[in-house]
């Protein structure tokens, strides 16, 4: 398969079938890794002409993302709704940059629409909207709320006997929500093993270091004590975010957390570890800037 012309992922499957009949990407490490840099530098355009939106959180999850949509999902672009698709629920909203240069690069809608984010009449708004875009599995910006519907989701397939599993990723601030804790203990206690939570662990938030918020440690312990399976991996390492998932599969009677280590505003250099970029977009200037840095 190709990846290399925008918007037209699908063009061909590694199986050589043709869009309609398309299930998994299944691109090479090669492909992810430029992939990855190509969704980053939307990240930049996107939030630059919108004059707004959050970079920093969007460019710690590129790999994560990349590693699902072109390699671990099994998805159809052309058929957004196919009924045994597997999930993908970004419950951190705000990196609806990142979900949605991911979504153009898949297939599901054209590329030059992402010059559109934030702008009124748009499909493409500051947080997610599943009534209006094309791939969205859920409505988000509220944080805290994600693992409670990636749980129904799961829960759902497996009353109807369909064999798809829900991914879904959660900042590490988010799980300062109570809401996540009440979840956990859910999905332990109904052994919902076709969920993997994956946790953006960039170590920050909207306001600074979540050490000096409030403490999420000792963070993987505290997976373990609600009853879930723990892997945890270098999150901008395509190759171990891969294996994690395939391990997940083999986890049974058990939800699986896949703490994945990040740095926030992952490749430019004046983005890295800065809180100043959660939520504001890059000027002009720091628009070239990053863009050369990625080039
Ligand atoms: C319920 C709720 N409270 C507060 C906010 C405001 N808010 C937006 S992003 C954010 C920080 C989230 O941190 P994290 O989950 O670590 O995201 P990341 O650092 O990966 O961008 C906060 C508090 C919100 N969106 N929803």
């Amino acid at each position: 398969m190709s990846l290399s012309k925008s918007g037209d992922a699908l063009s061909k499957t590694s199986a050589g079938t043709n869009q309609a009949e398309a299930f998994s990407l299944s691109a090479s490490m090669m492909e992810m890794e430029a992939m990855a840099k190509k969704l980053r530098r939307h990240i930049i355009t996107m939030t630059g002409k919108a004059g707004s939106g959050h970079p920093g959180g969007s460019l710690s999850a590129v790999e994560i993302v990349t590693a699902l949509y072109f390699k671990l999902l099994r998805h159809k672009p052309l058929d957004p709704k196919w009924s045994d698709r597997d999930r993908f629920i970004l419950s951190k909203g705000h990196a609806a940059p990142l979900l949605y240069a991911t979504l153009a690069e898949c297939g599901y809608f054209p590329v030059d629409e992402l010059t559109t984010l934030r702008q009124l009449d748009s499909r493409l708004q500051g947080h997610t909207d599943r009534t209006v875009t094309p791939g969205v599995e859920m409505s988000a910006g509220a944080l805290g709320q994600g693992l409670s519907f990636a749980i129904g989701v799961a829960l759902a397939g497996r009353l109807n006997l369909q064999s798809y599993r829900v991914y879904v990723l959660l900042g590490d601030g988010e799980c300062d929500e109570g809401q996540v804790w009440e979840a956990a203990m859910a999905a332990a206690h109904f052994k919902v093993d076709n969920l993997v939570a994956i946790v953006d662990n960039n170590r920050q938030q909207i306001d600074g270091w979540n050490r000096d918020v409030m403490n999420l440690d000792p963070f993987n312990k505290k997976w373990q004590a609600f009853g879930w399976h723990v892997i945890e991996v270098d999150g901008h390492d395509l190759a171990q975010l891969i294996d994690a998932s395939d391990q997940a599969k083999l986890i049974k009677g058990q939800p699986t957390v896949i703490i994945a280590h990040t740095i926030k505003g992952k490749g430019v250099s004046f983005m890295e570890n800065n809180p100043d970029f959660h939520g504001k977009a890059p000027d002009a200037k720091q628009v070239e800037i990053a863009l050369r840095e990625l080039d």
